[in-house]
């Protein structure tokens, strides 16, 4: 595949996923409009659609809850395809959500959006409209998900995370009861390969965790303190904090004086927070089960993502260092568990495979450090598995191997994104 046809096949993906006025993540498997999924997705329209990318994320964004939530799923219309739908979740909006939410990439994709855009005027329109909203997301994240102000949030939730069935979770997921969650039937597994998904009990306790939710009437001031799963995930609060830092420049820039000053001191906090994650050994950094107060040892792609955060440069070239170490054990970059741990699986998920959209981010992050030379050999990787395996929702970091949905939109972003 040349570049330009490759070029043109994102494009056709991305049409192909198009409902209008959002995006579905690929038809089938995911129905419905994916917060980060969204976000993401949005870059990419970016580089040749600036009023499509926009129309993204506003609508997005038009669903956030009046605490400052933007949640997960939005179920536009509905579909029988889908296992939680809007009848699991009992939010009880006009327009059914999920009840909880997905890594903050929205601040992030809004500021690139803008700073890039061609159409300066809408792209001022639609910012300045915007960081209101993603600024009450922000706020909401640290009022509802640190109540104790360490300066990091917790998921509640793996799928919140985005990595719905990482090995990170795994210890604490244990403690998650099954009780009470009766029969149901999955849907993902009649559209995707059963050995590429997560195992049916991993399913009982995501549905238990949402029972528990709804239980409490998703009131975000009681939930955190009573689940029984509380993560602080690096890669999150990366996504976070940098998404904080690119809101304060902008909105700075925008003369929006509250929100950059509160979003500066929300993101030099987390920074500073970040680094009692850091794991000498690895070199990289490790999730903080706020349950238990331990450290979860998990040589996973999240301890890694911290690099999207504006970190100092030796963590940075440290986490270059750490990658190269993964390169070792895989012919891509990079795997989203290390392949010599034993836990590795290199088609299931979260506890293995390639993601296009966290190599993006992860690889922007290094770019900011002056990491250049791992940034390009993580670059030609991606477009090395699009070019054997077609625009797959993720690949076996080994074999290439196209896993999970076919005709992915946020990888097709991603390699709008690499190309342009
Ligand atoms: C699910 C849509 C979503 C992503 C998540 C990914 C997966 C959905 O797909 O979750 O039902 O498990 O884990 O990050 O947003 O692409």
């Amino acid at each position: 595949m040349n570049r330009q046809d490759m070029m043109d096949h994102a494009r056709q993906v991305m049409t192909d996923n198009d409902r209008g006025t959002y995006t579905v993540p690929t038809h089938g498997l995911y129905p419905f409009q994916w917060n980060w999924d969204s976000a993401l997705s949005a870059l990419g329209f970016s580089q040749y659609d600036e009023p499509r990318a926009w129309t993204e994320i506003d609508t997005l964004m038009a669903h956030q809850w009046d605490d400052g939530m933007v949640p997960h799923i939005i179920f536009h219309q509905p579909d029988d395809g889908y296992f939680p739908g809007p009848d699991v979740w009992g939010t009880g909006r006009d327009v059914p959500t999920t009840g909880i939410t997905q890594p903050p990439v929205a601040g992030f994709a809004v500021c690139r959006i803008h700073d890039r855009a061609k159409d300066k005027a809408l792209a001022s329109e639609k910012a300045r409209a915007l960081l209101p909203k993603i600024h009450a997301w922000h706020q909401w994240f640290y009022r509802s998900r640190d109540p104790q102000s360490t300066g990091l949030v917790a998921l509640l939730h793996p799928w919140e995370s985005g990595r719905d069935n990482s090995v990170d979770w795994d210890a604490a997921f244990e403690r998650v009861p099954t009780e009470g969650v009766g029969t149901f039937t999955r849907r993902d597994t009649t559209h995707a390969n059963p050995a590429h998904r997560p195992t049916d009990d991993q399913y009982r306790r995501y549905i238990w965790l949402v029972q528990k939710f709804r239980s409490l009437n998703w009131d975000n001031s009681k939930l955190h303190d009573a689940s029984p799963f509380q993560m602080v995930d690096p890669g999150f609060n990366a996504i976070l904090i940098r998404s904080c830092h690119k809101v304060a420049d902008l909105a700075g820039r925008l003369g929006m004086v509250e929100i950059a000053a509160q979003s500066r001191a929300m993101a030099d906090k987390g920074v500073a927070a970040m680094e009692t994650l850091w794991d000498e050994k690895l070199g990289q950094y490790l999730c903080l089960d706020r349950t238990t107060g331990d450290v979860v040892d998990s040589p996973s792609i999240g301890g890694i993502l911290g690099v999207f955060a504006p970190i100092p440069k030796e963590r940075a070239a440290a986490i270059s260092r750490r990658i190269e170490t993964l390169a070792e054990s895989c012919e891509y970059l990079i795997p989203s568990h290390d392949p010599a741990a034993p836990e590795f699986e290199g088609l299931r998920y979260w506890r293995g495979p390639v993601w296009l959209i966290v190599n993006y981010m992860i690889s922007d992050g290094l770019e900011q450090a002056g990491e250049t030379r791992m940034v390009d050999r993580i670059m030609g990787d991606c477009l090395r598995l699009i070019e054997t395996s077609g625009f797959a929702e993720y690949h076996d970091p080994i074999t290439a191997e196209p896993c999970g949905g076919a005709h992915f939109t946020w990888t097709a972003a991603m390699v709008i994104e690499i190309l342009e």
